[in-house]
């Protein structure tokens, strides 16, 4: 297993819709791994294959947060995910994005959604999302479909985030 580093917007690979996974191979579980890995460390509760620059529909989450006394971690890879039915009733989270480091913005998504994707173990899973986890997992989808929260802002908000992390990129260049 090993940390890989994340991408930070703005960068092509963030706005790129990616292919399926044919297969699951031991590529893909080691992704899959240093996936996870990335994550437990950045912390997140959750991180999508271009974010690291692999551009594959695979996502990881984990939003057992250890909140709810004895609430064990739950880690998740969800390999050519779909949402199969939403709810219409939405939820407002104030999402964040470990490609867009302390920029933050209230984020209207549907409350419930029940997913399908391809585990692992090669077989077909289904399950309802609610709480955090439905967030985070609509949130993940987007990225393997190029789309960042910041894309549900108005543009003069996204063009301000998009200014501030072009000088914190630009920043931290110098450092190096
Ligand atoms: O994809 C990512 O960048 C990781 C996201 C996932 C996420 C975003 C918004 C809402 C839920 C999940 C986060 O940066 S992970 C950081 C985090 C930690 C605790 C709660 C929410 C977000
Ligand atoms: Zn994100």
């Amino acid at each position: 297993m090993s940390l890989r580093p994340i991408i930070l917007h703005p960068d092509p690979r963030l706005k790129k819709v990616c292919p399926q996974v044919p297969a699951v191979t031991d590529e893909i579980r080691r992704l899959a791994e240093d996936m996870l890995e990335t994550m437990y460390d950045a912390p997140g509760v959750g991180l999508a294959a271009p974010q690291l620059g692999e551009m594959k529909r695979l996502f990881v989450m984990d939003c057992a947060r250890g909140e709810v006394e004895g609430e064990k971690p739950r880690p998740m890879v969800l390999i050519n995910p779909e949402i199969i039915w939403q709810s219409a009733e939405t939820s407002t989270y104030e999402e964040g994005c470990l490609s867009i480091p302390e920029q933050y913005a209230d984020i209207t998504r549907p409350s419930r959604v029940r997913m399908r994707w391809l585990g692992l173990d090669g077989q077909t899973h289904e399950e309802d999302f609610t709480g955090l986890w439905a967030t985070c997992a609509q949130h993940e989808l987007d990225h393997l479909n190029g789309k960042l929260f910041i894309d549900y802002l108005g543009p003069m908000r996204r063009q301000l985030i998009t200014r501030k992390m072009l000088k914190f990129k630009r920043e931290r260049a110098k450092q190096v």
